[in-house]
């Protein structure tokens, strides 16, 4: 029997696209300039991320699936039968298929901000997965309202949330905990959140995992340049900027910049930026969390049992928190 095509669903309205070049715009000509870290993952984008998930200096990758294959049966058995999986932000899938041959699951919903790569993981689970059902939902849940539209998608079976890779890292504290808020508030009684974080640590280990030798994080920054030439329609000349990646300390996160080469002017739809040399754009917060804080921000959103798992150095963690 051939596997069903997997359904796809859009959660973007028209003003929702309106609202996002608005707050890009509004970014790009603030003081600060700051590009919302969503926009790095255009196609070009994803691809870059993949590599970068297999760089020597990029520990987070290796140490999360290191735990995970530690844990597997361990967690496996914590987790609801039947459950839906909910991978978010899948990319190519691999973590979570990995899971899935281990757990008892009886759909699969990816939820991705770049629908041909969503596409193609669908495709792919749906061959490897048979017995499994298979959906997907483009959105970039980067607002609570969106995730409760994506849970709500199956409510009749028992979910675990899979947010692997740290990415919570990437929202604002207070952005983060309004996640984790909407996510316990979908779990029900028995649903499980198994998430991925990664913890602060020596600052040459941390800038050079955001800054590799071969320039693959650099290429992965700048082309962010790229897709907001194609959002706004602007002028940005990706060769002006420099990509920067520092550990702050004070905040616990690492922070990727752009730094401009040179003194230019930029057109951002009707108005311009001028940019100063040595002036630069915020493309992305990474924060990194011990495990004492996230474990005091899980249960800040309501979570209350929390078991952890991490390596032997304590370089990750990783969390399953239920309700
Ligand atoms: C997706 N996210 C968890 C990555 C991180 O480590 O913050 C994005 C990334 N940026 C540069 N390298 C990787």
């Amino acid at each position: 029997l051939a596997p069903a095509v997997p359904a796809l669903s859009r959660i973007q309205t028209q003003q929702d696209q309106q609202h996002t070049r608005q707050t890009l715009l509004q970014g790009l000509l603030a003081p600060q300039a700051r590009i919302c870290p969503k926009f790095l993952y255009d196609e070009q984008g994803c691809a870059l991320y993949n590599a970068i998930c297999n760089l020597a200096e990029y520990y987070p990758t290796r140490t999360e699936a290191g735990i995970f294959n530690r844990y597997r049966n361990e967690i496996a058995r914590k987790l609801p039968r039947g459950c839906q999986w909910v991978d978010l932000g899948c990319g190519d899938g691999a973590k979570a298929f990995e899971w899935l041959m281990h757990v008892n699951a009886t759909r699969y919903v990816g939820v991705d901000i770049a629908s041909d790569w969503l596409q193609n993981t669908l495709q792919s689970g749906a061959k490897r997965f048979p017995e499994i059902e298979f959906i997907g939902i483009v959105t970039d849940f980067t607002k609570p309202l969106k995730l409760d539209r994506v849970i709500a998608s199956a409510e009749e079976m028992t979910p675990v949330l899979f947010y692997p890779g740290s990415s919570i890292g990437n929202f604002e504290p207070e952005a983060a905990l309004s996640l984790l808020q909407a996510m316990r508030m979908h779990l029900g009684r028995d649903g499980k959140l198994l998430i991925g974080v990664d913890t602060p640590k020596d600052t040459k280990l941390l800038e050079a995992a955001y800054d590799d030798a071969l320039g693959v994080t650099a290429a992965f920054n700048r082309n962010v340049l790229r897709a907001v030439n194609r959002e706004l329609g602007s002028d940005f000349d990706p060769r002006g900027f420099a990509h920067r990646a520092v550990f702050n300390a004070t905040h616990s996160r690492v922070e990727m910049h752009l730094v401009s080469l040179r003194e230019q002017l930029v057109h951002l739809e009707s108005q311009a930026r001028h940019f100063a040399v040595g002036e630069y754009i915020v493309t992305e917060h990474s924060y990194k969390y011990s495990t004492e804080r996230f474990t005091e921000l899980l249960s800040l959103a309501g979570f209350g049992r929390i078991d952890h798992f991490s390596d032997e150095t304590g370089g990750f963690n990783v969390f399953l928190a239920s309700p």
